[in-house]
This record gives C-alpha cells, structure tokens and sequence, in this order.
C-alpha cells in the first residue's frame, strides 16, 4: 500500500464509495466542499483542487489500526472510519477554516505548509467553520444547516489568519496536532498525501449530556410524547409539563452515572499490599507513592498527592473500585489512573476482579 501513496489517481479510484469530496475554489476565491463521482474528482484534482477520500481505513487497512491502537492509548476517539485521506496537488490546498475537533495530520507524501493560529473568537467551537464559503451563491450549493447559520451569525470572524498565525512545513513522516477550533490553512509546495485522524477528545457537555439522555430514556415521563395538537389549551398544558419535568432535572443530573471516559470502571481486588504517600521534598517535584508488596518497596513517581488514594487503597474491604480511585485523585487524568492502576496490577499490588462493562464499581 505504501507505494500507493506515490500514485494520487490511483488513490481516488480505489477511495470507498461512489464520491469523494474536493475543495473546489470559484474564481472570486471562495471555495466549497462539494462530494463528487471519482472520475469528476480525479479531473478536479488535475485542475488544481485538493481531494479528500473519507473512510481512509476501508482502502488502507493499516489506517483503522493505527486509530484502534490510537484510541487505545488516549482512551478516547478517533473511531477507525474516523479518518481522510487527503490529497493535494501544488499550490493552495484547503482554506482557512477551523474543525470541531482535534486532528491528528500525519504527513506522507510530498511537503505541505501549514499556517495555524488559536482562534480567538471562539474556543472550542462545537461546529466546524469555513469563512470562505460564506460567498453568495456557495451557500445555496452547498446548503448550511441551522447550526453553521447561527454560528456565521453569532461573531465577526477574520477573514484572515490572524497576525498570531504560525507557519510550519509538513513533509513526509512528520504529524501535527492541532488543537480543537483552531484556525489552519494548507498550501502544497508539491503533490501531498496526508492523513487526518479527527481525534475528538470527549468534553464534559457530550458526556454530560449522554448519561442523562441514558438517564431520562428509563423515565416514562420523559419517553411520553407532549400533546402539542387540538388547539391552545393541550399545547398549554405541553408547555406546564415541559416546564415540571424541567424543574427536576437538576436532581436527576445529581444521580446521573457519567459515562466513564475509558470504559466502565473495573473492581480491583487488594493483593495484600501496603500503600504510603511520600511527599515531596524541597529538592524533588512530584509525588512518591511507596508500593510495599511482599515485603518489597517499589516508588512510583506522580504529579498529584496520592494520600487519599492511600486512603481508598487501605480501606477495610479487599475490592476497591476505580471510581473510588479516580474519586481519590481527582486532579489525575483518566489516562493516567489508568497507567497507575497497570503499574500497581503488574507489581502484583492489584489484581483486575471485574473487568470494564462488567457493570464493576
Ligand atoms: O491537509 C490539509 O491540507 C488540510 C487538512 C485539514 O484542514 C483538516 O484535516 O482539517
């Protein structure tokens, strides 16, 4: 497949599905994403347009491991079908715009220039934003749904990379990671491939949201539909239930179950092992957690004060839940228990008892 890479209209043919999409600029300089047949793309390509084959994992099998085996080590996105396959002729590539999610750019082919800069009008946009299809007709080609609408709406967005924009040369071999909402715009010095893995790291409203979506789905009152027909006085009555219903959700959002970020949390089963917090000294940063297990001390290294987490290790009961963990340093990423709890499984100080989506915890 690696060789494939050299061969761009061969990569257009083989993309999964009938279409593929191609930035298209107009001669007054906008452009618009438009989903094109591949003989359609592959002409487009040829005219100077960049091409992007989503799906990248369907024609090159290495790419949905390597966002499996990604996923795997943050604990979070992107999914395998969550990644393009971008293919750029010389010359301007893809226009300023900004993506609702992190991405991954790993560089294969050919050298691309990126130019990045924060957005500073709106951080963490929950939308992605091309400034310059916002041109007369282009909207009515490519259609904008009610969300992009308010957002074009909502700020006055440069019409520039702002002067904060930093440049940097892609070649092969060489990734980025940009952070979510950030302005970049791409120019290829020569034919590109590269790929996009759209990272997408979970954020408290999507989680929130979902464990109470979870939540209200188990509730017949929430399932009910609202009689909106018949006249003022049903819709009246809508707008009284609607109203009730909200007043308790703030006491259902307390006993929500938050998805857990890395999988349902694990019961752990005690090994027999002494926990002790070390604090730092003046000359050291960090925290020391000191592991006795079978009558040697293993030190390992943490950046938060591990004394509660003593606390929930030492406990009375010979199971501790992750979630006690987690409770225990809150100020630790998920990632990062993780990491320590498979140190701690693999000095024999723990043993997994129910593994994740076990219902564990
Ligand atoms: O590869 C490029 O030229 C740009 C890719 C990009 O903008 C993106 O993946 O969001």
């Amino acid at each position: 497949m690696l060789s494939a890479f050299d061969h761009p209209i061969g990569l257009i043919d083989g993309a999964p599905g009938d279409t593929v999409v191609v930035y298209v600029r107009s001669p007054s300089g906008s452009t618009q994403q438009i989903g094109v047949d591949k003989p359609t793309a592959v002409r487009l390509f040829k005219s100077g347009f960049t091409v992007s084959i989503e799906r990248a994992d369907a024609m090159i099998p290495a790419v949905g491991k390597w966002a499996r085996s990604l996923r795997a080590d943050l604990g979070y996105g992107p999914d395998a079908r969550d990644v393009a396959l971008l293919i750029s002729p010389p010359g301007e590539a893809v226009p300023m715009h900004f993506d609702s999610t992190e991405v991954l750019i790993v560089h294969l082919r050919g050298r691309k220039r990126w130019q990045i800069a924060e957005n500073a009008t709106l951080r963490y946009p929950t939308t992605s934003w091309f400034p310059s299809e916002r041109d007369g007709q282009d909207l009515r080609v490519r259609g904008v749904d009610a969300d992009e609408r308010r957002l074009e709406q909502a700020f006055d967005w440069p019409k520039q990379m702002p002067p904060s924009a930093r440049t940097h040369d892609m070649a092969p071999g060489s990734a980025t990671l940009l952070p979510r909402g950030w302005w970049h715009q791409t120019y290829a010095h020569d034919r590109t491939v590269s790929l996009t893995f759209k990272v997408g790291a979970p954020c408290a409203r999507a989680i929130v949201i979902e464990a109470l979506d979870r939540r209200l789905r188990a509730l017949e009152a929430w399932r009910a539909p609202l009689p909106l027909w018949g006249g003022h006085a049903p819709r009246a009555r809508s707008d009284a239930r609607l109203q009730d219903l909200v007043g308790t959700l703030a006491a259902l959002a307390n006993r929500c179950e938050l998805a857990p970020l890395l999988g349902a949390p694990r019961a752990l089963r005690k090994l027999g092992a002494g926990f002790r917090a070390v604090a730092p000294s003046a000359n050291r940063r960090g925290w020391t957690l000191a592991v006795s297990v079978r009558g040697e001390t293993h030190e390992l290294r943490l950046d938060v004060d591990p004394t509660e987490l003593c606390r929930a290790l030492d406990g009375a009961s010979a199971t501790v839940s992750e979630a006690e963990l987690r409770n225990a340093i809150p100020d630790a990423s998920l990632s990062g228990l993780h990491a320590l709890v498979a140190k701690l499984v693999k000095l024999g100080a723990l043993e997994i008892a129910a593994p994740a989506g076990d219902g564990a915890g």
